[in-house]
């Protein structure tokens, strides 16, 4: 197994993969997607949490993600000795009516198609992507996590509707008429992503680039009224099932699977690494279930970290763990010191576990 860093669009520099280097990390998982663009609330040096607003506006509709700046990016990162292992989650404005079943539907998947044809023409071998109308919202911030430190949780529903010109938790039209977008059925939401993966699937293939499905986080039914489509770890394996492909596989996130209420967490590792559906794994840990769950450091959860290493070691997974969010630790550099801590816990669990099995 490998390790590796998920840097945001604004931390896509030469100093973090130095940094990312000195803990210990031969890989990096890279969001181009600014989070935090125009953000009223969201922290530059935290993981995005925003308000009802969202955590920020999207994208350039118009500028898809270029060979020539996916070769710049691969290059940088190569130059300070690291892989570029997958690109994580599409821009808003760039799919928003794949997820809302809009007008512009078509053409987007179109734009989804470009984006992975020039990933798989650079050799960028995963895209990450989380297929979600209210997207990742609902947490707050709290001094919840060991000795005080910050970090992200859930302290009941959030069912605020989402206005119009939003979804994914962002803003693509500043526009939209005022009122509150349409709300899907569960139903309509699978058949969406069955359009998404009959469409893609068969470009990534050709592509050498794999889709790598997050679940939804946090994982609930609905949230701000909008259904959810991976809330309980057997939904995964719908939506594997939906298309069988080497290129349909898991962005597989250990502490949204942890926060779901039916099932066991080692029971989800064992079942969906068995079948070699992991294309990279978010290695977080939390303490529990929706809709009360908090965030917290890699060995203080519910999760027993070893335990889930010890799986993955049996079922041969090969890829990449990155720790998906940490807490803030209370210092000059909290997201560094968070990211480090993890980092280093993750490098001597995977040396324990060789150790043992030697
Ligand atoms: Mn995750």
């Amino acid at each position: 197994m490998k390790l590796g860093f998920g840097l945001y669009r604004h931390q896509l520099s030469k100093e973090h993969y130095q940094f990312a280097k000195q803990c210990g990390c031969t890989h990096i998982v890279a969001h181009l997607v600014d989070y935090f663009r125009s953000s009223r609330s969201n922290q530059l040096g935290d993981q995005p949490v925003g308000d009802d607003t969202g955590w920020g506006l999207a994208g350039d509709p118009d500028k898809l993600w270029t060979i020539s700046e996916l070769r710049a990016l691969k290059n940088d990162i190569n130059a300070a000795g690291l892989q570029l292992a997958a690109i994580e989650n599409f821009d808003p404005a760039h799919w928003h009516d794949v997820l809302l079943d809009g007008p512009l539907k078509l053409q987007q998947l179109e734009n989804l198609k470009t984006i992975i044809r020039n990933l798989g023409q650079v050799g960028i071998p995963t895209i990450g992507y989380n297929f979600s109308i209210a997207g990742v919202a609902g947490r707050v911030k709290g001094n919840f996590a060991r000795g005080g430190a910050e970090a992200v949780g859930m302290e009941g529903l959030y069912e605020t509707p989402m206005p119009n010109g939003m979804v994914w938790n962002m803003v693509y039209d500043r526009h939209a008429t005022p009122g509150i977008a349409r709300i899907a059925t569960h139903d309509q939401l699978w058949e969406r992503l069955r359009e998404f993966l009959d469409a893609l699937v068969p470009v990534a293939e050709e592509a050498g680039v794999t889709l790598a499905a997050h679940p939804d986080d946090p994982p609930v039914p609905t949230i701000r009224g909008q259904p959810r489509l991976v809330y309980q770890p057997h939904l995964y394996q719908r939506l594997l099932d939906m298309r069988p492909s080497t290129s349909n596989a898991l962005e597989f996130c250990l502490g949204t699977l942890a926060e779901m209420t039916e099932g066991n967490i080692y029971d989800s590792v064992e079942t969906y690494s068995r079948q070699g559906k992991l294309a990279y794994v978010h290695f977080r840990n939390i303490r529990g279930k929706v809709p009360f769950y908090k965030e917290t450091f890699i060995d203080d959860g519910d999760i027993d970290m070893l335990r889930v290493l010890r799986i993955l070691k049996a079922n041969k997974f090969d890829g990449v763990l990155v720790p998906d969010h940490a807490p803030q630790m209370s210092c000059a550099a909290p997201w560094h010191a968070g990211m480090a801590y993890a980092c280093g816990w993750m490098k001597a669990a995977l040396q324990s576990i060789d150790a043992l099995s030697q």
